[in-house]
C-alpha cells in the first residue's frame, strides 16, 4: 500500500489488456506500476496517454503510474521489480500471445508463457510477498475439447501456445495449493478491441475493411474461415480479472460471452454493414493456416456470473461495429476524409463508410462493364463472320 492506496503491478502493461487494465485500476484509485521489455522502437503506444504523471512526480512512490523495464525471461529483473514495488496485486498478462506464431517460435513461447509465470510465482514465494497473483490463462488450453467449455472441461491443447499456457495454469494452481499464495487463473476466451494487435483475425479484418473503403488496398488474405470463436470485448474482460482477485478465496474462472461464430460469420457481419459481399474482397492463403487448429470455442461463464457477478455486455454484433468504427476513424482521418480530433459517434464513421462503399460498388460495376465490353471487342475481332460460319458448319457436320 502507498498512502492507503493498493499497488498493482502489471506484466504486459503495453498490450491490449494491460492498457485497459491500467486505466481501470487507476480509475479505482490504485497506484499502478507496469513492466515493459526493452524494444528498439517504443512499444508503449497503447499506454502513452497514461504517462502524464511521470513528469510531475518522476518515478517516486507518490507517482500514481510509472513503467519499469523487465522481461519474463529474466528472473533477476522480475525479482528486483517485485522487491522494489512490493505490490498488493500482480497481474501477469505478459506473453507471446499469437497462437499461429507459437508454431514458428515454440521455444520462446514456452519460455515467456510457461517459465514466465514460474519465475514470478517463485519470486513471490521466495520474497514471502503477501500479494495476490492473476495468471492470464486462455481458452486455447481447451484445444480439441468440444464446446461448451467451462472450468471442469478437459484441457487438450494442440499448439505450443496452448501447451505453454496450460503449464502456467497448473503452476498457478500448484503455488496456490503448495505455498498458500492467493494465485488465480482467469481462463479468458478471445477478446478484442480497437487496441487489438494487428495480426489477430478480427483486427486484421476490420482494419483491412477500413483500408479498402478509403482506397488503400483491394483484398484481405486470410487462412481458415471455419474456426469458431467466442469473441468478447477486452475493456470488459479486464474488469473480470480484477473481480477474480477481489473474491474472498483464490480460484479459477472462465470468462466468455457464451456466443460463438466462425471467422466467416465475422467477415459477413462486417462487410454486410456496408452492403458489400465479403467474397469479392477475400483471398485464402495457406500462409495463414496453422499446422493444427482449435476448431470451436464457446465459453460457459456461469461460475463468474454466479460468484463474481460479472457478465459481458458487449456482444458479437456490437464488437464488430465498434472495432470497424475505430479503424474507419483512424483511416479516414489519415486520408483527410473525416475531420481530425473531433469526437464523433461510431455511427458517424460507419455512415461515412457506407457512402464510400456505395462509391466503391459503383466503381467496381463500371470496371466490370468496361471489362466485359473489352472482351466483346476482342471476340468481335477474333470471330469474324467467316470463322463463326466455320464453327457452325463444323457443329452441323458433327
Ligand atoms: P498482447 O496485446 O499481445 O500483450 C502481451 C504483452 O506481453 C505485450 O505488452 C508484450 O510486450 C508483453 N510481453 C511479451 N513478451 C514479453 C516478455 N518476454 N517480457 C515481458 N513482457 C512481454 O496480448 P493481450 O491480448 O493483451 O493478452 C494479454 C494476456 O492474456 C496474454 O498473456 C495472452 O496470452 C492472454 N490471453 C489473451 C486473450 C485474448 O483473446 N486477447 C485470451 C486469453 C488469454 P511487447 O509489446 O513488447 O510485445
Ligand atoms: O485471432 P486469432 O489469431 O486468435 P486465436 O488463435 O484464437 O488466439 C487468440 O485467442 C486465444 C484465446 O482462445 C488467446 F489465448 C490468444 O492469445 C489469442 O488472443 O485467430 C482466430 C481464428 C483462428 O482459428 C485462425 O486460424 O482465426 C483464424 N484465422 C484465419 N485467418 C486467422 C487468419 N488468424 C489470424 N491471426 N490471421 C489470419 O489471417
Amino acid at each position: 500500500m502507498i498512502n492507503g492506496k493498493k499497488v498493482a503491478l502489471i506484466f504486459g502493461i503495453g498490450g491490449q489488456d494491460g492498457s485497459y487494465l491500467a486505466e481501470f485500476l487507476l480509475s479505482k484509485g490504485y497506484v499502478v506500476r507496469g513492466v515493459v521489455r526493452r524494444a528498439s522502437f517504443p512499444n508503449t503506444k497503447r499506454i502513452d496517454h497514461l504517462d502524464i504523471y511521470d513528469d510531475k512526480y518522476g518515478k517516486t512512490p507518490a507517482s500514481p503510474f510509472y513503467l519499469l523495464y523487465g522481461d519474463l525471461a529474466d528472473s533477476t529483473s522480475i525479482r528486483n521489480i517485485l522487491e522494489e514495488i512490493l505490490p498488493d496485486e500482480v497481474y501477469n498478462l505478459g506473453a507471446q500471445s499469437h497462437v499461429g506464431i507459437s508454431f514458428q517460435n515454440p521455444e520462446s513461447t514456452m519460455n515467456f508463457n510457461a517459465l514466465g509465470p514460474l519465475r514470478i510465482l517463485e519470486a513471490i514465494k521466495d520474497l514471502k510477498l503477501k500479494c495476490k497473483y492473476y495468471q492470464a490463462s486462455s481458452s486455447e488450453m481447451f484445444g480439441i475439447s468440444p464446446p461448451p467449455q467451462n472450468e471442469d472441461t478437459t484441457m487438450l491443447p494442440i499448439s505450443p501456445y496452448g501447451i505453454a499456457k496450460l503449464a502456467g495454469y497448473h503452476l498457478t494452481r500448484m503455488y496456490r495449493k503448495a505455498y498458500g499464495i492467493f494465485a488465480c487463473n482467469g481462463i479468458l476466451f478471445n477478446h478484442e478491441s480497437p487496441r487489438r494487435g494487428l495480426n489477430f483475425v478480427t483486427k486484421k479484418i476490420t482494419r483491412s475493411i477500413a483500408d479498402i473503403l478509403v482506397g488503400n488496398r483491394e483484398k484481405i488474405v486470410l487462412g481458415n474461415l471455419d474456426a469458431k470463436r467466442d469473441w468478447g470485448f477486452s475493456k470488459e474482460y479486464v474488469q473480470a480479472m480484477w473481480h477474480i482477485l477481489q473474491h474472498d478465496k483464490p480460484d479459477d474462472f472462465v470468462v466468455a460471452t457464451k456466443e460463438t461464430h466462425t471467422v466467416r460469420e465475422f467477415l459477413e457481419e462486417a462487410f454486410n454493414i456496408f452492403g458489400l459481399n465479403w467474397k469479392d474482397f477475400v483471398e485464402i492463403s495457406d500462409n495463414y493456416k496453422r499446422p493444427a487448429e482449435v476448431p470451436a470455442l464457446l465459453g460457459d461463464a456461469s461460475k463468474a456470473l454466479k460468484t463474481l457477478n460479472w457478465e459481458p455486455k458487449t456482444k458479437f454484433k456490437d464488437l464488430v461495429r465498434l472495432m470497424l468504427a475505430a479503424d474507419l476513424k483512424e483511416k479516414m482521418q489519415e486520408k483527410g476524409i473525416a475531420p481530425m480530433g473531433e469526437d464523433k459517434s461510431d455511427e458517424y464513421y460507419l455512415d461515412l463508410g457506407k457512402e464510400l462503399a456505395q462509391k466503391l460498388a459503383g466503381q467496381k460495376k463500371e470496371k466490370k462493364v468496361e471489362g466485359l465490353l473489352e472482351s466483346l471487342e476482342g471476340l468481335k475481332k477474333e470471330f469474324s463472320a467467316g470463322v463463326i460460319e466455320g464453327i457452325v458448319n463444323q457443329l452441323k457436320n458433327g
